[in-house]
């Protein structure tokens, strides 16, 4: 059996990632999670992506929302609405035990990594998770009008402005996780989460950057667009707004300098010939997830075109 590095964001990537530890054994694979999308709040160190991460893979996780804890109660969001608290980002009492913990292991000196490390253990976990870099790098959104940090653009603002560019503030600075040896992993796939926000900071870290732009031929990509559009979150809104096809045309050629292998979807087979002719092998599956079985299809589907290479 290869070597498998998963490189994943929120929720997308998380039904991949499961799908993978249900078939792989714990050894197999490690998942380097986008930690763009984390911030403080209440003090509080939240790292939305790798938690949906954790969650998904222990079976704890919203699976209608896709974030945050399955069978969650919200006294504390109700008490904290009723003292007129900031209550516009959603953190479930469940949920809340995680960032203090969290917090907590940080305060007294553990690394994200080894924080992470130390929650997925007691989730009862023997996944490697880990965050994309110890370092800080958080992802802003520029908008028409103002500069959004990522949370206040997705939840506060509901994802409704429309986007310009992307800042990763500490990107220049931060290293890939030293922890994730590169050369330990035959094939390296992306999953099907947001490019411009989820994967794009995790892929700029060197030296991961590097090692994809010298070894594309080990890299895989499963499309975050099905059928022209993007089934969950931005994607597709984002590309409209900078002047993109919602297409996995536009994946393929986003991609291009890092990634030799496409998992398309079998509606989008009328691109294969083209994203082939840009040199790319591309692999039609069903990318749609919405259950385990169709999660564990499609890793299965990953998995068999990537071991016969
Ligand atoms: N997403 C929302 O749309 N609304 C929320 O109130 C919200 C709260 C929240 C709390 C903890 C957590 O780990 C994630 C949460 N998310 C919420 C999801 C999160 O903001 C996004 O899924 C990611 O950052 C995008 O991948």
């Amino acid at each position: 059996m290869k070597n498998y590095l998963l490189l994943c964001g929120g929720v997308g990537g998380a039904k991949l990632a499961l799908g993978f530890s249900k078939i792989l054994s714990d050894s197999n694979y490690t998942i380097a999670v986008n930690t763009g999308d984390d911030f403080k709040h209440f003090n509080l160190k939240i790292c939305p992506d790798l938690d949906t991460v954790m969650y998904t893979l222990s079976n704890e996780s919203d699976l209608s929302k896709g974030w945050g804890r399955a069978n969650e109660s919200w006294e504390m969001l109700s008490a904290l609405k009723q003292l007129g608290g900031e209550t516009w980002f959603q953190l479930g009492d469940k949920d809340l035990a995680t960032h203090i913990i969290r917090t907590q292991l940080i305060a007294n000196g553990s690394s994200l990594s080894e924080a992470t490390q130390e929650l997925t253990q007691r989730f009862g976990l023997k996944s490697n998770i880990l965050p994309m870099t110890d370092d800080l790098v958080e992802t802003y959104i520029q908008t028409q009008n103002r500069l959004l940090s990522f949370q206040e653009y997705f939840v506060k603002f509901q994802c409704e402005p429309s986007v310009t560019d992307f800042v990763f503030k500490g990107l220049d600075k931060a290293k890939f996780n030293p922890l994730i040896d590169l050369d330990a992993f035959d094939e390296i796939v992306i999953c099907p989460s947001n490019p411009f926000v989820s994967i794009s900071p995790i892929i700029q870290l060197d030296p991961l950057n590097q090692f994809l732009k010298s070894h594309p031929e080990r890299v895989s990509v499963v499309s975050p667009i099905v059928n022209s559009k993007s089934l969950k979150g931005p994607t597709s809104k984002m590309m409209n707004e900078l002047g993109m096809d919602t297409s996995v045309l536009t994946i393929a050629n986003y991609y291009s300098e890092y990634a030799r292998t496409l998992f398309i979807d079998s509606t989008d087979h009328q691109e294969e010939s083209l994203i082939a002719g840009m040199g790319y092998k591309v692999s039609l599956a069903n990318l749609v997830m919405n259950n385990l079985g169709s999660k564990i299809n499609l890793a299965q589907s990953v998995i068999d075109y990537l071991e016969a290479k």
